[in-house]
């Protein structure tokens, strides 16, 4: 393999540097002869390793996660020889600032250089990573009354939440995930902090952690002081936002489902995590009989498809005058979800690192949403394209944010409702005060209802990191954040013992950074305001198309997106910020300015709303509507998938004795396990007998094939690690021998 060589290349030219100079190499010719040579191997690394990538997430097998690990190692190492040589150049002495800044990047390793003198770490952090990803890409969910029948999170679970109107059924769906995923994670979540926090603490320059690490990539001393300022500042939105919408919540699901003054349930709010309420839309629609934004009828109604959805973002590249996506892009990208395999289905944008190749990975359907986020993804491909001509340490964003940003920058102008008329998903658009609140409603119950997830999930992940939340205490201080900044609650009384939500959240199972998410809500605003100013626009902020000008206007826009596009990480990010905007720092004034009119709007209607939350209100829990039972004391619940056996079920902590079982049912369960057990033993006995006495490769594999058999059934749910749930029809762990679940709930782990 080509790239097997170049750290072969590599080994041999750290080696000759050693030991042919002693102090430093310096010059800049010699280090611009070292770039070259660096990148041309590097992108033969890189576009190995991506192959490997795709092809495993594309198609969730053992053996291409084997080929990935293995290129995934190959890269490593590659990028800790290149580091080494590098930091053999005096290059702190170089005359050029880009060349300095290109040794600075490649000296700075990270978690990805990952210890390769420790391989037998890195190798456990890598299995780890591709458990978690595992665990979260084919996490399932089965109905309680028909195990047969489960539900993934794309598209089952999503749909569920955005569409159903059942508090129950919203809270199955919500629940379902957590325990599917974020149980599985719990134990493998704290040995990978650890991991992480271990390879960050052995790069050049030392990092004190994880977090520490993933901060420096903005180079910006005071960032979480920034980040706080903005914060504070957008906090009124957001409380107008929630109060608002926890009134209209309690019309629809009830008083006593809603506290007036309380956080929300966190299952009513149209998506899994509450991080956009983009479809409650018409729970909450200001007026309605106005027009109204939400298109997806509309697009299902008129035939659109996914291959049109993407077409119709490439048109508004083209239109922008920005680079248009290569043919191999069509040709390549995974845009729906195959019928045949296992894939990740969170949406990502792929740069193979080779300047043409590059590809979009989604499970999209035809909606609204779906096009916001290939837009957002089309964003990324377009920064790939404008920045490839720059060596591969430059081919990123100014900073994470402004990666994030260039796709939903162009949504902003594509979700006017004069664009969406433009490209046939609105058929009449009213130019009056009550569309525009409604249009600046759908709005903001994306970006405003966002930016507390946007912020509270690496406050959370940086303390993990530094050690101030520990693994006793993860759950709790989630929820203490998510109901602290959020204003929501979790529907159903969580187990912190057992359950890990956080884990249910791609980029924490993935190990995906998010605060660039938060930035990017920040940033694309900043971008909107003058790109707009540069496209003729005049008028209320959020009435701006930047496509809608003259031809000369247009590409003037474009062309200024372009340029900063076109630096990637080449300067410091304010330098990328001062193209667009001709300022260098982050602002929150134009998403303020944006939304002004629904805020005086919310201000109007929240008289005699109480403003933020007791966040000590929790709901009241219908134990028997959950699927679940009281115990005999009626202390606590007991959930599917909790063990009744006084472990920590019961809110009392009482023990299983305690708890509605039938226990005549639970000794008919124990002596029909009896029976079979024996048997199963009888045959793994003579089994191994006959090999013992008879070493043959026949033998061999019978003992094999009987020891691997799995001792006990998994009845019911397949996601739980229990033998029967209630009224579940039995399965059977070895052909013919099938073990009958008993009517009521017996949630033994292991019978032996
Ligand atoms: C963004 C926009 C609107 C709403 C919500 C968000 C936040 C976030 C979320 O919670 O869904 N959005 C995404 O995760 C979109 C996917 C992505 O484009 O950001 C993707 C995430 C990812 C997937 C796999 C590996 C790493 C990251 N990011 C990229 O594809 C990406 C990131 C950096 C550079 C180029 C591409
Ligand atoms: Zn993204």
């Amino acid at each position: 393999m080509a790239a097997q060589k170049d750290v072969l290349y590599l080994v041999f030219l750290a080696l000759a540097v050693r030991t042919v100079r002693l102090q430093l190499t310096s010059g800049d010719d010699q280090g611009w002869a070292f770039i070259w040579d660096y990148n041309g191997r590097a992108e033969q690394v890189y576009y190995d390793t991506m192959v490997a990538r795709w092809n495993y997430n594309t198609n969730l097998t053992l053996e291409n996660s084997r080929k990935q690990d293995e290129a995934n190692f190959i890269e490593a190492h590659f990028d800790r020889q290149a580091a080494q040589i590098a930091s053999s150049f005096d290059w702190q002495n170089f005359n050029n600032a880009t060349l300095k800044r290109l040794f600075r990047k490649i000296t700075l390793l990270g978690t990805a250089v990952n210890h390769i003198e420790q391989a037998r770490e890195a190798r456990e952090y890598n299995n780890l990573l591709t458990e978690m990803r595992l665990i979260y890409s084919t996490g399932k969910v089965c109905e309680y009354h028909n195990p047969t029948s489960c539900l993934v999170l794309k598209p089952d679970l999503s749909d569920c939440l955005a569409d159903s109107r059942d508090y129950d059924r919203l809270r199955f769906c919500w629940e379902g995930l957590r325990d599917a995923v974020g149980r599985q994670l719990k134990d493998k979540y704290p040995r990978f902090v650890e991991l992480s926090n271990d390879a960050v603490r052995q790069g050049v320059p030392y990092w004190e952690d994880t977090g520490a690490y993933w901060r420096s990539w903005y180079e910006t001393a005071d960032f979480q002081e920034q980040l706080e300022n903005l914060y504070n500042q957008l906090t009124p939105l957001y409380n107008n936002l929630h109060a608002y919408v926890r009134k209209k919540l309690r019309a629809t699901y009830g008083q006593d489902k809603i506290s007036a003054t309380g956080p929300i349930p966190a299952h009513l709010l149209g998506n899994m995590w509450s991080q956009s309420w983009a479809n409650i839309y018409k729970l909450v629609e200001p007026y309605p009989g106005k027009t109204s934004i939400n298109v997806t009828a509309k697009m299902l109604s008129d035939g659109w498809t996914v291959d049109r959805m993407f077409r119709t973002s490439g048109d508004f590249l083209k239109a922008m005058g920005l680079i248009e996506m290569p043919q191999n892009f069509w040709d390549n990208s995974m845009f729906v979800k195959p019928a045949d395999r296992e894939v990740v289905c969170h949406a990502s944008a792929w740069d193979f690192y080779n300047a043409h190749d590059v590809r979009i990975m989604m499970c999209s359907n035809v909606s609204m949403e779906n096009l916001i986020t290939i837009h957002h993804e089309m964003g990324h491909i377009e920064y790939y394209l404008q920045y490839k001509h720059h060596p591969v340490p430059f081919r990123r964003g100014a900073n994470p944010g402004f990666h994030e940003a260039v796709g939903d920058l162009l949504a902003l102008s594509v979700a006017t409702p004069t664009h969406l008329q433009g490209i046939g998903l609105l058929d009449t658009v009213e130019d009056d005060n009550e569309s525009d609140i409604n249009f600046l409603m759908s709005m903001a119950l994306d970006k405003i209802a966002f930016l507390p997830f946007g912020y509270l999930m690496d406050q959370w992940r940086w303390a993990v990191f530094n050690g101030s939340i520990t693994p006793a205490t993860y759950n709790q201080e989630w929820w203490k954040l998510r109901t602290r900044y959020q204003g929501i609650v979790p529907p159903v009384p969580r187990n912190h013992d057992k359950d890990f939500d956080p884990g249910c959240k791609y980029h924490i199972a993935a190990n995906n950074p998010y605060i660039r998410y938060f930035v990017s809500s920040v940033l694309q605003f900043q971008f909107h305001q003058a790109l707009c100013q540069t496209s003729g626009h005049t008028g209320p902020l959020h009435k701006c198309d930047i496509s809608a000008g003259t031809q000369a206007h247009r590409a003037a826009a474009g062309q200024k997106l372009a340029r900063m596009l076109q630096m990637g990480a080449s300067q410091p990010w304010p330098d990328a910020m001062e193209v667009i905007t001709g300022q260098r720092t982050m602002s929150a004034q134009p998403i303020v300015e944006y939304f002004q009119p629904l805020i005086t709007w919310l201000e109007t209607q929240n008289v005699g709303e109480t403003l933020g939350w007791d966040e000590s209100w929790t709901p009241t829990y219908d134990c028997e509507a959950a699927d679940g039972f009281t115990c005999a004391d009626g202390s606590g619940c007991v959930r599917p998938g909790d063990r009744c056996d006084g472990v920590t079920d019961c809110a009392d902590m009482s023990d299983e004795l305690n708890c509605s079982i039938d226990e005549q049912q639970a000794w008919d369960f124990i002596w029909d396990y009896n029976a079979k057990a024996e048997r199963v033993y009888y045959d793994s006995v003579v089994a191994a007998w006959n090999y013992n006495t008879d070493l043959t490769q026949e033998n061999s594999q019978k003992q094999v094939r009987l020891g691997m058999a799995p001792p006990v059934a998994h009845c019911g749910i397949s996601r739980l690690p229990v033998l029967c749930l209630r009224g579940s029809p039995s399965l059977a762990p070895v052909e013919g021998l099938c073990l009958e679940c008993p009517k009521q709930v017996l949630n033994l782990k292991d019978p032996t």
